[in-house]
């Protein structure tokens, strides 16, 4: 037998999801993780460690640089995805950038135009496309089996930043950029819709709000979900909460409360659809199982015992819980493959089996939509349709539209 030679990975970022993502690369059997870059040295040598990656930097610029490496995963605070991507796609690698891809639409554009003129592979991650029974909602609302979707509802909570005491990086607008609920956690829920339904959202009412006003500023380097360790009082401008209406195209109708400041709710996604002929719910914090029911009768479908493994990856079987880890790993499987088979980028524009920066830029587009309508008190259109395919021109600014 002969031995494929390994891809060889680098994840920059040592915060909440980078080690994620080193665990997912691994588990998958996609690649070898050879290196480990940040930002700060004591937590950039204690992340590695634990991770048994030898090769831990912080000059992150030569990391990019080496050409021994083939896949950058970029798992930064928001401020940094745009240049660090750039930088790495230009120095020849395939990337797998965290969402938001960019804090403003046109420079989330001009990236995947990038992506598309050097042939590289890129992806955003979008998590929670990689649950099975994510897949499984997808494909029966795909067989027709709901029928014509009329309306899609959901949520999603969180409640890592329900007191003034608790502090991260994407507080802070420079960094996190001028939306934190919606580009953190409603841009999820935006994609996973968009992505079940296979329908466009094509326009957005929002009311947002910031109802901790002034939080007790740590350094900066308490991670997300962990407590903050306390400092100044500082002015916070971005939304905690978030009311989202929305309209599909063909006239659906959809509705998502997001919250980071909601007790008790860890990370409670959720959506469910009403279709023509059935409804259909799924719930992030109970993954195994859909909701699939009529007015005559409602079943609940569990993962069946191969669902979600069919490489040959040692994926855990049905009634052995997978979840968010399994979901990240299984969503870098077709991104990795393509690599692996050699697969142009450029042919497969269109068809690719994995999230792409299209997606990411088309996510960033619906938070600006979300934040001029907030602005106008009015709904917002999302900009001219922009697809996967690479309709690859910068999109024009959402325009405030009045609904009698
Ligand atoms: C924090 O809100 C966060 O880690 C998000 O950044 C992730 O995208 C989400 O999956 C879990 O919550």
């Amino acid at each position: 037998m002969t031995r494929r030679t390994l891809i060889r990975v680098a994840v920059i970022g040592t915060g909440f999801v980078g080690p994620h993502h080193v665990d997912a690369v691994r588990r998958g059997g996609y690649g070898q993780v050879v290196a480990l870059g940040g930002a700060e040295p004591e937590q950039l040598a204690a992340c590695a460690q634990a991770l048994g990656i030898d090769r831990a930097t912080t000059d992150v610029a030569g990391l990019i640089a080496d050409p021994s490496i083939d896949v950058i995963h970029i798992c930064t605070p928001n401020a940094t995805h745009v240049s660090l991507a750039t930088a790495a796609i230009e120095s020849g690698k395939h990337v797998v950038v965290e969402k938001p891809l960019a804090l403003d639409s046109a420079s989330a554009w001009a990236l995947v135009r990038l992506a598309h003129t050097e042939r590289r592979h890129s992806m955003v991650s979008f998590t929670y496309r990689g649950y099975p029974m994510v897949q499984r909602a997808r494909a029966l609302v795909a067989e027709g089996q709901l029928g014509s979707i009329r309306l899609v509802h959901g949520r999603y909570l969180q409640d890592w930043l329900a007191r003034a005491s608790d502090y991260n990086w994407r507080v802070d607008t420079s960094i996190g950029g001028p939306s934190r609920a919606v580009a953190d956690i409603g841009a999820h829920w935006f994609d996973a819709v968009e992505y079940v339904t296979g329908l466009r959202i094509e326009a957005v009412f929002a009311d947002l709000a910031t109802v901790i006003a002034r939080r007790a500023k740590s350094d900066g380097s308490a991670s997300t979900f962990a407590a903050a360790n306390g400092g100044k009082m500082a002015q916070v401008s971005s939304e905690d909460v978030a009311n989202l209406l929305v309209r599909f195209e063909g006239g659906a109708l959809g509705a998502c409360v997001v919250s980071q400041v909601s007790h008790g709710h860890h990370n409670d996604f959720s959506f469910e659809l009403t279709g023509s002929l059935r409804s259909l719910a799924w719930q992030q914090e109970r993954p195994e199982t859909l909701w699939f029911a009529s007015r005559d009768d409602a079943l609940t479908l569990t993962r069946g015992p191969r669902e979600g493994d069919d490489t040959g990856v040692p994926a855990l079987p049905a009634g052995h819980p997978e979840g968010w880890g399994g979901a990240l790993r299984d969503l870098f499987r077709p991104f990795y493959a393509a690599i692996a088979s050699g697969e142009d980028p450029a042919q497969s524009a269109g068809r690719s089996a994995y999230p792409t920066l299209a997606d990411g830029a088309r996510a960033v587009e619906f938070v600006e939509t979300a934040l001029a309508s907030a602005k106008t008190g009015s709904w917002a259109r999302m900009p001219g349709r922009a697809d996967a395919s690479g309709d690859l021109g910068v999109a024009s600014q959402p325009q405030p539209i009045h609904r009698s």
